[in-house]
């Protein structure tokens, strides 16, 4: 879709390059060129352009990426039955490391995908499926999918490099263990190849579900934007300052279940405070017991399960309490909107 919508902005692209040059050629065409043109670009932005100036930056293999839409879309694969009863998951993951993305305004940067965003999809299963997933790298490097969990030697993505151009590689586990879990490309050095995004979120679930609930997955990731092997930009889910310009929106009352999965490099640790309110975690997501907090340490792909509800609407913060990287984008917004749950306390008016 994205590619497509690329396709269409570099033919209007070459189009407008052709009719630019016949200025020079043609003079009586050239009067009809100066006419400027509105059209809309593939991220939403109205151009008006005569067709002498072109953007360079706009190449077929410009991505987009929707944070709030990745919030909470989990691909549960294609599903079937084995004879023996066993439920079969299918996906396919395709590998590339040629993407440009704008992610901050103005800044872009090389990002490696699975299926062409950073983080890869939300891979979603019960525990004692049949995990199947057909790996493609149509990447120019060498990449593997090695998820955590629990799986054969040859399934765990390491030894086994996949190579570019179409290489192909079929990984297959039973789901397990119950928990979240981080699936990245594994290939030397491996820190250029998560920085760069090849990297997302493994779901398992219990066999009995779990307790309805808004849910949503936060990857907290960095950018090395000047490769200089430090961050330039931290966010929840890729884009820096996104869930603070575009709050998500929640309910009194609603259990809000988060997966979170630290996968920022270089930085030793992360963590994640939440206002207003505490929450539940269970770290991993394997047991059920759970601790009581507003504020967890995450070292690199240490994950878990978040859970709380808001008694009482309005806007609150969440954030990495390293503050050097909610100033760096690491940084959003919950709005709550609904009745009060609790007892409100009247505001004091001071001074009247
Ligand atoms: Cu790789």
């Amino acid at each position: 879709m994205n590619k497509t919508r690329s396709k269409t902005m570099f033919s209007i692209i070459s189009i407008s390059v052709i009719l630019g040059s016949l200025f020079f050629v043609l003079p009586v065409i050239s009067e009809a060129q100066k006419e400027e043109k509105t059209f809309v670009t593939h991220s939403g932005r109205v151009v008006t352009t005569s067709g002498e100036i072109l953007d360079p930056l706009y190449t077929s293999t410009t991505l987009e990426f929707d944070p709030m839409e990745f919030l909470r879309d989990f691909n549960y694969g294609r599903v079937s039955e084995l004879p023996d009863g066993t439920i079969l998951r299918e996906y396919t993951i395709i590998a590339e490391d040629d993407g440009i993305m704008e992610v901050s305004p103005g800044v872009f940067y090389n990002v490696w995908t699975f299926n062409g965003t950073v983080p890869g999809p939300t891979i979603r299963a019960t525990e004692g499926d049949l995990v199947r997933i057909k790996f493609i790298n149509n990447g120019e490097k060498e990449h593997t999918m090695h998820f955590h969990g629990i799986h054969e030697a040859h399934m765990d993505g390491v030894f086994e490099p996949v190579g570019p151009g179409g290489g192909k590689f079929v990984y297959e586990f039973r789901a397990g263990p119950v928990g979240v879990h981080p699936y990245h490309c594994h290939i030397m050095p491996l820190e250029e190849h998560i920085v760069h995004g090849l990297y997302g979120v493994y779901i398992v679930d219990p066999k009995e579900g779990r307790a309805p609930a808004d849910e949503m997955v936060m990857v907290l990731n960095s950018l090395d934007t000047d490769f200089d092997t430090e961050n330039n930009f931290y966010a929840a889910n890729t884009i820096p300052f996104y869930y603070q310009h575009h709050p998500i929106q929640i309910s009194t009352g609603d259990l809000i279940r988060v997966y979170v999965v630290n996968m920022v490099e270089f930085d030793p640790i992360n963590n994640f405070h939440l206002h207003g309110n505490l929450y539940r975690y269970n770290p991993t997501g394997t047991d059920t017991d759970s601790f009581y907090t507003d504020m967890i340490t995450l070292s690199q792909t240490e994950r878990g399960i978040m859970e709380f509800s808001y008694d009482y609407p309005g806007k609150y913060l969440f954030h990495a309490h390293k503050v050097e990287f909610s100033e760096k984008g690491w940084v959003g917004l919950f709005l709550v909107d609904g009745e009060p749950l609790a007892e409100t306390i009247g505001s004091i008016n001071y001074g009247n």
